[in-house]
């Protein structure tokens, strides 16, 4: 059978596998009522294809007269399903025996298995969704925190296909202008309605650049920011990770050398997404494995969008401190000096470290006595989004496919804007125009290529 033909009915396991209350097989496709006649038995004997719509029946599903699960199945008729296709959900007994044994029976009587994101495929291909909208569904299911379940939503609820197509059409309009000019030349613009169209060229900058911008603030949230946590051994590094954490995830020990791998988590910090990592500490060694694991910490700290440079304060700032400053220059960092409730050794505090840094942030904080903790978090959200952090209830480009289209429309656009300023030849700023109003189509989905929404949809799970 052909991939993606239309006309093939697809069926997937759309719960995780594994152990679980219920687990759903999903049917979309012409046939899906036809093969769930042929292997549901209800009550009554009435069949699946004479249900109405969004009606919800008891039954069993049988094979060769044997009862293989009790269920509940559901039917969605076209056009108003998910696919906009029928739609057939068994809700079998959340064994794996019982939705395999559903599954294989479906296959048998001519469904064929859904590859990944087929059926929110499916629902793009039939209009239901846009690209954007179908491509926030994977987001909806991988969002780490609220606020990234909320900018996925507003996606998914075409709050970005909106306002793009807004921008878009404003872009056609102004396109339709331009191309009246050049087939009517003798009729030329009136500086009125010159003025006009570059009035509106400008704000249709203006709008991109706010898209293509707030893509810094949306791939946090959809992907969530990289902290490191690094230091000389033995300054508690591990210790600020459980806390942080708010578990014992990881060894704490008064030796150095503890950890001797990196250890990654997700925690949410005011909504943000923040993979955490606690590093084995950072000094010349000669073990194999400490050497290992001194260069994996060096790995992470290049990929760091932030790190957080644990500092000691009972003891004095050393080689080992000023080769890790030396290794982390130019990271967006935070010094943490830890251990500030060992008063009596105080060697190293703010005045210190500050003659050392430019314009890092500094907080002294105890881990041990959870001291300015805090502080320290919101500290490490606000240097996340440096103060441009709005959470605005406006459209956010969290994708990277969208933020390069945007992009590629927003330098269009303002070759267009120069264009109109020096009065240069319309054919010129047709043809700009018409390749930022193809680019903004792509976001929605508009001519893309098969290649684009196979690389779109193979990131899906199979059954969504
Ligand atoms: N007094 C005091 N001790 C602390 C504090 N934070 C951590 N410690 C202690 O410092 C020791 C080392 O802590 P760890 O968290 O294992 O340090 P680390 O930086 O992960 O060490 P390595 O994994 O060996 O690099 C442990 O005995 C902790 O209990 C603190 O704020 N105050
Ligand atoms: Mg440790």
């Amino acid at each position: 059978m052909l991939k993606n033909n239309a006309e093939d009915t697809i069926v997937a396991i759309s719960t995780p596998v594994g152990e679980g209350g219920i687990g759903i097989v999903r049917m979309s496709g012409p046939r899906s009522l036809k093969i769930a006649d042929g292997i549901f038995l209800s009550k009554d004997g009435s069949k699946p294809s004479k249900f109405r719509t969004y009606t919800t029946h008891y039954g069993h599903i049988v094979a060769e007269n044997r009862i293989i699960d009790e269920v509940i199945l559901t039917v969605m008729k076209t056009p108003k399903s998910y696919t906009k296709e029928d739609v057939v959900e068994i809700n079998c007994h959340g064994g794996i025996q019982a939705v395999k044994k559903v599954l294989d029976l479906a296959l048998k009587r001519g469904a064929r298995l859904a590859e990944p994101g087929e059926f929110t495929r499916r629902a793009f291909l039939n209009g239901r969704l846009d690209l954007a909208q179908a491509e926030a569904v994977a987001d909806v299911i991988r969002a780490k925190t609220e606020a990234s379940l909320k900018v996925a939503m507003n996606q998914l609820e075409g709050e970005l296909s909106r306002s793009v197509d807004a921008v878009r059409q404003d872009a056609i309009d102004i396109a339709s202008h331009i191309e009246a000019g050049i087939d009517f030349p003798e009729e030329g613009l009136e500086l009125g309605e010159k003025k006009a169209l570059v009035k509106k060229t400008e704000d249709v900058v203006s709008r991109l650049k706010k898209l293509v911008d707030s893509y810094e603030e949306g791939i946090v949230f959809r992907e969530g920011v990289l902290a490191i946590i690094c230091g000389k051994p033995n300054v508690g590094k591990s210790s600020l990770m459980n806390l942080l954490l708010k578990r014992d995830r990881v060894i704490v020990s008064p030796l150095p050398g503890t950890t001797r791998d990196a250890v990654e988590e997700i925690i949410n910090l005011r909504g943000i997404p923040i993979r955490i990592v606690d590093t084995a500490g950072i000094s010349e060694t000669k073990g194999a494995v400490e050497k290992e694991a001194v260069l994996k910490s060096k790995r992470y700290l290049e990929m760091a969008d932030i790190v957080l440079l644990m500092l000691d304060a009972s003891a004095k700032i050393d080689k080992r401190d000023l080769d890790i400053i030396k290794l982390v220059k130019g990271k967006k960092k935070i010094v943490l000096i830890n251990k500030i409730d060992l008063a009596r050794n105080r060697k190293t505090g703010k005045d210190e470290v500050k003659a050392l840094f430019e314009k890092e942030k500094v907080m002294e904080v105890s881990v041990e006595k959870k001291r300015n903790i805090k502080e320290l978090e919101d500290m490490i959200a606000d240097t996340v989004f440096e103060g441009r952090f709005s959470q605005a209830e406006s459209a956010i480009v969290s994708n990277a496919r969208h933020r390069e289209a945007l992009d590629k429309a927003y330098r269009c656009m303002l070759s267009v804007k120069r264009e109109l300023d020096e009065e240069l030849s319309p054919e010129l700023t047709a043809i700009d125009l018409r390749e930022a109003i193809f680019e903004l189509g792509l976001v929605m989905g508009k001519s893309v290529s098969e290649d684009i929404l196979d690389r779109i949809f193979e990131r899906f799970c199979i059954g969504k």
